[in-house]
Order: C-alpha cells, then sequence, then structure tokens
C-alpha cells in the first residue's frame, strides 16, 4: 500500500470502532507499539522519591461523562493543579455514563497523541483494560480516578474515600432517617459502575447487621447518570413500592433526581432521601425539607490529587507500589494495597452546614 493510502486506512480505522486495532496496525502513531507484553502496570521500575517533578508534561483527564458537574467540578481541579506544577491539561470523554465503546476510543486517542499521563474514571471494570495496557506498554502512566479499572489496567487508583466507610455510612444515614424500619431501595447510576458497585456491595454487607433486621432493600434500580432516567426511576420505585421508606442514590445525579421528584410529590419529606449529592445540587431540597443528611468528598480535590500523582508517576517519584509515598501540594499520601491512593473523609452535609460549602 502507497504511503498516503496506508495513512488513509489508518485514519478511518482510528475513526471507526477498531481503534485499538488501528493503534496496532497503524505504525508509528505510538510511542512504542513493539512492547507486547502484559506486565505494564507491574514494572519492575523503581520509585525515587527524590526526583523532582517534571514540568511541560501532558495530562489527559477523561472522566465517565463530561457533561456531569460533578466531572466538571473535579476535572477543574485537575487542570488547577496542572497549571499549578507547570504542566498541561486536556479534557476527552463521552456525553453519556453508559458509553463504555466511547470511553475505549477516548483511550485510544489520548495513547495516540502521546499524552504523559491519563487519568481516566472507569464507566466499566473491565472494558478499558486492553487499551489502558496499550497506554502503558507505550510509557503511559495512568492513574484512574472516582471509578476503578482493574488494578493491572492502570498505575495507581485515586480514590474519594473508603469505599467501605462510604458504602456503610449511607446505611447507618438512612437507617436512622426512617427509624430502622421498612422498605428501602438503591438508585445508582450505570449497572456497570464500578465505584457504585462497590459502595453498594458494602451498603449490602451493612445491612446483614442485626440492627438492621427490620430494614428491607427491595430494590436497586439505575438511573444511568441521567436526570431524566433518574427521574422516572424514582417515580417507578414508588408506583411499584408503595410503602417504601426511604432511597439511597449513590450517585450526585440520581440523588438530584430523587429529591426533584420527592419534592414536587406527596412523598416529600415522608420517603427519606440519602446518598452522594453535592451540596449546590442539593441545597433547595435540604431547605426544603425533602432531604435531611447526604455526603461528598470535595471532587475539585480529588481532580488535584488524580493530576498530582499522574505527575509524581510521570515524574518517576512514584510507580504505583503500596508503601511509596509522595506530597501533593502539603498533604503526604501512601500509596495503600493494589496501587490505591484514598484522598481523606467524606463531609456529612445537612441543614446546619450546608451553606458553608460551595461546590
Ligand atoms: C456521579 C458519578 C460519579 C460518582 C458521583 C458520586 O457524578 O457516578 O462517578 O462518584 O456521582
Amino acid at each position: 500500500m502507497r504511503k498516503s493510502s496506508l495513512r488513509r486506512a489508518c485514519a478511518a480505522l482510528a475513526a471507526g470502532t477498531s481503534f485499538a486495532l488501528a493503534l496496532t496496525a497503524c505504525g508509528g502513531t505510538t510511542k512504542n507499539n513493539s512492547k507486547s507484553d502484559d506486565s505494564a502496570a507491574t514494572s519492575t521500575a523503581k520509585a525515587n522519591p527524590n526526583a523532582a517533578l517534571k514540568k511541560g508534561l501532558t495530562v489527559g483527564f477523561l472522566p465517565k461523562q463530561v457533561n456531569n458537574p460533578y466531572f466538571t467540578s473535579a476535572d477543574k481541579g485537575g487542570e488547577k493543579a496542572l497549571t499549578e506544577l507547570g504542566s498541561k491539561y486536556k479534557e476527552v470523554g463521552p456525553s453519556s455514563a453508559t458509553d463504555t465503546s466511547g470511553q475505549v476510543s477516548y483511550v485510544n486517542t489520548l495513547t495516540q497523541q502521546q499524552v504523559n499521563a491519563m487519568a481516566v474514571s472507569a464507566q466499566d471494570p473491565g472494558a478499558l483494560c486492553t487499551a489502558l495496557k496499550t497506554a502503558m506498554k507505550n510509557g503511559i502512566k495512568v492513574v484512574t480516578y472516582d471509578s476503578d479499572t482493574k488494578a493491572d489496567c492502570r498505575n495507581a487508583f485515586v480514590s474519594q474515600a473508603s469505599a467501605e466507610d462510604l458504602g456503610r455510612t449511607e446505611v447507618q444515614l438512612l437507617a436512622e432517617q426512617i427509624g430502622y424500619k421498612g422498605e428501602i431501595a438503591i438508585l445508582s447510576a450505570a449497572q456497570t459502575a464500578t465505584n457504585q458497585n462497590t459502595w453498594i456491595g458494602y451498603m449490602k454487607d451493612e445491612l446483614k447487621d442485626p440492627k438492621y433486621k427490620n430494614v428491607k432493600l427491595v430494590k436497586i434500580a439505575y438511573g444511568n447518570d441521567d436526570a431524566q432516567q433518574s427521574f422516572q426511576q424514582t417515580q417507578g420505585l414508588l408506583q411499584q413500592y408503595p410503602n417504601l421508606k426511604g432511597i439511597i442514590s449513590p450517585t450526585t445525579v440520581g440523588i438530584k433526581a430523587a429529591a426533584q421528584y420527592l419534592s414536587g410529590s406527596k412523598y416529600k419529606g415522608k420517603v427519606k432521601l440519602t446518598g452522594l449529592g453535592t451540596p449546590n445540587d442539593m441545597r433547595t431540597y435540604v431547605k426544603n425539607g425533602t432531604v435531611e443528611a447526604f455526603e461528598l468528598w470535595d471532587p475539585a480535590k480529588l481532580g488535584d490529587l488524580a493530576a498530582r500523582t499522574a505527575v509524581a508517576l510521570a515524574s518517576g517519584q512514584i510507580t504505583g507500589k503500596e508503601g511509596e509515598t509522595f506530597k501533593a501540594g502539603s498533604t503526604e499520601y501512601t500509596i495503600g494495597k493494589d496501587g490505591v491512593i484514598t484522598l481523606g473523609k467524606p463531609t456529612v452535609f445537612n441543614a446546619k452546614n450546608i451553606d458553608q460549602f460551595n461546590f
């Protein structure tokens, strides 16, 4: 094939769904496409804690969903940190939280663009693995933030808080509000979302405690981080379970839509709602008596830590191994088991403190 037609074929492949194939077939689009082993995440490179942070790097952010205010705040935090560190930020991503093939294409685009690192919030634990491994084989550092992939498909995961704490405390918050009695439901995001599924696992475990013997989880509904679908799912839950006493929605999009529905219905204040929301989204519903308490971390701080982790990895300060330490701003972080770095503890918001927060 002549060079120009090969280029055209490669461009066509790259534009289509088989982008991963395009990356391998079209030589020269990646930094080093001769590496074919599977050990990218478990590299034998040694961390040098004294290495200077590199400048002039490009870090690509790939959220689950670009038009989600939660990710807008998170990624702005990443952008601010990168600017401070003298590196470049870019963001790509799908507009739907259930577009896993779209996320795969974006990983491949970032790989082709030879970014130095990428920060990814995975819509699905396994779907991105092949593409992320290709990125790592090409020398790109991969950080997941917010929602993880499998541990061998990235260098490190920046977690918003302990997943166990988040799952258990959401159940505790709701149980208190319903007096430890009655039917409850969960309104989640996408059915494949790693973060929500992990939290739900801990919710179910928490509910095994005898103190919840009169609390019954009747359904897990999925609103796909889409406002309209989440609103309709809430409506459906109340129709299907007229005795429902409470809903946990561990997604900022879900809890807002559920609050909107409850607030305009006869269930306002009667069916309790908690979960994970932003204070700015939830302020109205706390003030009008629809919601008593819910929780979240500061998404901008999560994005900041993801960016700083990406730069520390790309500078060789850390490799993602358990026990390594690094400084992000003025805080020192230690990498935990399976390359997990935890931001901190979430905040519980209620009528008393909500006005102190603006995100
Ligand atoms: C939504 C997304 C995100 C999750 C928050 C709580 O914005 O599902 O992944 O962490 O909610």
